[in-house]
């Protein structure tokens, strides 16, 4: 990981992979000068969906959570850079797309909260970013490189 690089876990959920929304998404996370650095495209299997949401098994919406991120194929990512997990929460907007500011990922793309189009760690619950990231991704898929535009991207 390069020196300014945190790492975060995204995931585009198979609403927006249904909708054709997989290259909009990585386009914004890359014009922004964030570095992609790990992705596969799987379709998740319930025991995972359970561990990944594992903080919301109490909630009544976990069980409709859980089928409908295993519903179909989902893009899983790691995007590296300065600060990148709060980057990419403030780029997602509010978990309800109804309540996401015009220009986020949610408020642009969604416009319900059970089909809130992506998921990225939250930055403020400390270690979820890497602990999200090994759920997914052995260290040895994730790939360490040089972008060429980072002497200009980061003082
Ligand atoms: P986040 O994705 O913005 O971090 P969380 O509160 O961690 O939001 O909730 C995880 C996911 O659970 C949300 O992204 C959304 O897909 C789903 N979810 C949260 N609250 C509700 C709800 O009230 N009804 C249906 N789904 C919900
Ligand atoms: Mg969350």
């Amino acid at each position: 990981m390069s020196e300014a690089g945190e790492r975060t876990f995204v995931m585009v959920k198979p609403d927006a992979v249904q909708r054709g929304q997989v290259g909009e998404i990585i386009s914004r996370l890359e014009t922004r000068g964030l570095k992609l650095v790990g992705a596969t495209f799987t379709r998740i299997d319930r025991e995972l969906a359970r561990e990944h949401y594992a903080e919301h098994e109490d909630k009544p919406f976990f069980d409709g959570l859980v089928g409908f991120i295993t519903s179909g194929p989902v893009m899983a990512m790691v995007w590296e850079g300065q600060d990148a997990t709060r980057q990419v929460r403030q780029m997602m907007g509010a978990t309800d797309p109804a309540d996401a500011a015009p220009g986020t990922i949610r408020g642009d793309l969604g416009l319900d909260l059970g089909r809130n189009v992506i998921h990225g760690s939250d930055h403020e619950d400390p270690g979820a970013n890497e602990r999200e990231i090994a759920l997914f991704f052995e260290e040895s898929e994730l790939v360490e490189w040089e972008q060429i535009d980072e002497t200009w991207l980061y003082e």
